[in-house]
């Protein structure tokens, strides 16, 4: 088991204030389960139906079997692709809800507005509209049919979202190995029916399945949701912010929003602006808004709301006993907040009506009350405010500045400064020139069952230092944010030579002042979509299949089953994608082997399991050395 918790200077500050104040944190309860079942953690338990749970013994001479006959190879990728088919659930339910959302906005039903009309335009040409002379709600109602007709297709044709924004070369790939996903709910159900008892044994077309739902996962999840979000709330351009728990401030309202759909915490940033008065009238300063794990990326993206913490730290930030009101939607909640909020003041506000806990306030959340809903929950966290207990205060000085908000437009616009013709070509000739040795994302979670944050930090550490350009979302920004790899100073301290001539021409074309950061902070979990978008944007400049690009990804801590399809979706755009933490997978020799190398032969991408970040910085540059000798570029 690991040594420390965390290396994040705030947290390690707050883990004995947890002790005194008799709190329980993620860490104890990870320590209580210790030792962690072995056939679950390698993938070969089956609970599938109820003459199990089954397991099978990979190393001794006990069964090799499940009651009904399914080897571990089947147990294994039939659980996989359970994994895979939830995380694509959770992305595609939040890209539904943005889509009703823009629907019922363009009616004028609800009290949201279309901010982005270029974006909803370059979208509706995407899609083949037509755009001319049309006014914003009509054509917004256009691509909000277009997305309805893609959610519930019943016929066989593929998702359109990605046939009109994925790499024409990769749909070829996956139209020859039969992927291209349908409506992606058929999908999903059919995932639980082809992995219910007594349906597929074939453990290769089992991992195929698995690639169709990173596709689904992909487009009608990742890429709809951030469509819809960018044209109700804009696309991000660079803000300047801050982040870690010395955002919070002793003497305002602390109000926290955690989750990650934006649709209720953009109305609480706007409320919270509206009713700084009564804030004060409480006898605060005013109100401080920070976030956590996505909800707070996406207001850092586009309202410059600091980032408070990432998601092992989400109990650590009520144990500051600064947290006045933490609001949740969906997604990496804790359960436990309920609990250590009870030990403060806090009240910890639920809103969505497949998100309940007990203990919890809940105030329901929905499109047409939203200015209603935002202004109870900032009204409670100024009145709890009231009720602090100043001894039980306690709110680490740690904090880093950061820019943030590197949408690919946002991207492209600094490029314009350097080249207006040709945006991309001063980063892909400096890809070529070995000035950027290659690109590596960085997405996805924290696991406790890592040293918090380490995993991000030294693997970006040693890519930046041999001049590979990262860009990074979710929790794995958070935790680059933190130790400050996102500002001028990360570049002049981690970025190689090469690099940093980069960041600082590109900084200073684009009136900046100064460099880039070396990690660019490309926003939450849906926000891979602008990835995916950057990757296919530099394969269609240089005619080449993304598969070929010096180009990889990692979820350095993955937690979720959102990190794994999103790892899947990366492996299926043909990218190398390297996994932190060991999925449970190991309980099938073929299948880990499928998975880490004979993926590549047939899609292009494969997964690279190493939990020591110096070794996977190792193992991810030797694969775009390679990519780079294939492309005949130097090395
Ligand atoms: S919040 S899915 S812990 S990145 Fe998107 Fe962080 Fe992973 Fe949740």
């Amino acid at each position: 088991m690991k040594s420390q918790k965390s290396i994040d200077p705030a947290a390690l500050e707050l883990l004995p204030k947890a002790a005194l104040d008799g709190v329980e944190t993620v860490w104890d309860r990870y320590e209580a389960q210790q030792p962690q079942c072995g056939f679950g953690s390698l993938g070969v338990c089956c609970r599938h139906c109820v003459q199990g749970p089954c397991r099978i013994d990979p190393f001794g001479n006990g069964p090799k079997a499940g009651i009904c006959g399914a080897s571990a190879d089947v147990i294994v990728t039939r659980n996989l692709l359970r994994q895979v088919a939830g995380g694509a659930a959770a992305h595609v339910d939040h890209a539904y809800e943005a889509v009703e959302a823009l629907e019922l906005a363009a009616k004028g039903n609800i009290n949201y507005s279309i901010a982005d009309e270029t974006k909803l335009q370059q979208i509706a040409r995407g899609l083949g509209l037509e755009v001319s002379d049309k006014n914003k709600a009509d054509l917004a109602l256009e691509v909000v049919e277009a997305a309805y007709a893609d959610l519930a297709n019943h016929g066989s044709k593929p998702v359109q979202w990605l046939m009109v924004n994925a790499p024409k070369e990769r749909i070829a790939v996956w139209q020859s190995l039969g992927i291209l996903p349908r409506n992606p709910d058929r999908e999903i159900r059919e995932a639980m029916h082809q992995t219910t008892m007594g349906m597929d044994a074939d453990p290769v077309n089992l991992v195929l399945s698995t690639a169709k739902q990173g596709l689904v996962d992909g487009y009608s999840g990742l890429k709809l949701a951030t469509d819809m979000q960018d044209i109700l709330f804009g696309t991000p351009t660079p803000v300047v912010t801050e982040a870690n728990l010395g955002v919070l401030k002793e003497d305002c309202v602390n109000l926290i929003v955690h989750g990650h759909v934006p649709l209720l915490s953009e109305k609480i940033v706007f409320w919270a602006g509206k009713l700084q008065e009564e804030a004060i009238l409480a006898g605060a300063k005013g109100i401080q808004v920070s976030g956590v794990c996505c909800s707070g990326n996406e207001v850092l993206m586009r309202n410059r709301i600091p980032l408070a913490a990432n998601y092992l730290a989400q109990e650590l930030a009520i144990i500051t006993g600064a947290i006045d009101a933490m609001v949740v939607d969906v997604q990496c909640i804790m359960p436990s907040l309920a609990k250590v909020a009870s030990c403060y003041h806090t009240e910890l506000i639920t809103t969505m009506p497949i998100v309940k806990i007990p203990g919890a306030t809940h105030v329901p959340f929905t499109l047409e009350g939203a200015d209603d809903t935002a202004q109870v929950i900032v009204r409670k966290a100024i009145t709890a405010y009231g009720r602090r207990n100043s001894k039980k205060i306690h709110i680490p000085n740690y904090k880093q500045k950061i820019v943030a908000g590197f949408s690919v437009e946002a991207i492209v616009s600094a490029l314009s400064a350097v080249n207006p013709n040709q945006p991309l070509k001063p980063l892909v000739d400096n890809i070529v020139n070995g000035n950027i040795f290659g690109v590596v994302a960085t997405v996805g979670c924290n696991n406790v069952k890592a040293t918090q944050d380490i995993v991000h930090v030294e693997l970006v550490k040693e890519l930046v230092r041999n001049n590979v350009l990262v860009v990074a979302t979710g929790c794995s920004a958070h935790a680059l944010a933190k130790a400050g790899f996102m500002n001028s100073e990360g570049t002049e301290t981690y970025a190689g030579e090469g690099l940093k001539a980069v960041l600082t021409a590109i900084g200073q074309a684009a009136g900046l002042g100064t460099p880039l950061p070396p990690v660019l902070h490309m926003g939450s979990c849906v926000d891979n979509s602008r990835i995916g978008d950057l990757v296919t944007a530099l394969a269609g400049y240089l005619n080449v299949d993304s598969a070929s690009l010096p180009v990889a990804a990692s979820a350095p801590e993955p937690q979720h089953e959102k990190a794994l399809s999103i790892g899947t979706w990366a492996v299926t755009m043909g990218l190398t994608t390297h996994l932190g933490v060991v999925p449970p997978v190991l309980g099938s020799k073929a299948v880990t082997e499928l998975l880490t190398n004979g993926l590549s032969d047939v899609i292009g991408g494969k997964f690279y399991v190493e939990t020591d970040p110096l070794k996977a910085a190792q193992g991810l540059l030797e694969d775009i050395r390679s990519k780079r000798q294939k492309l005949g570029l130097p090395c």
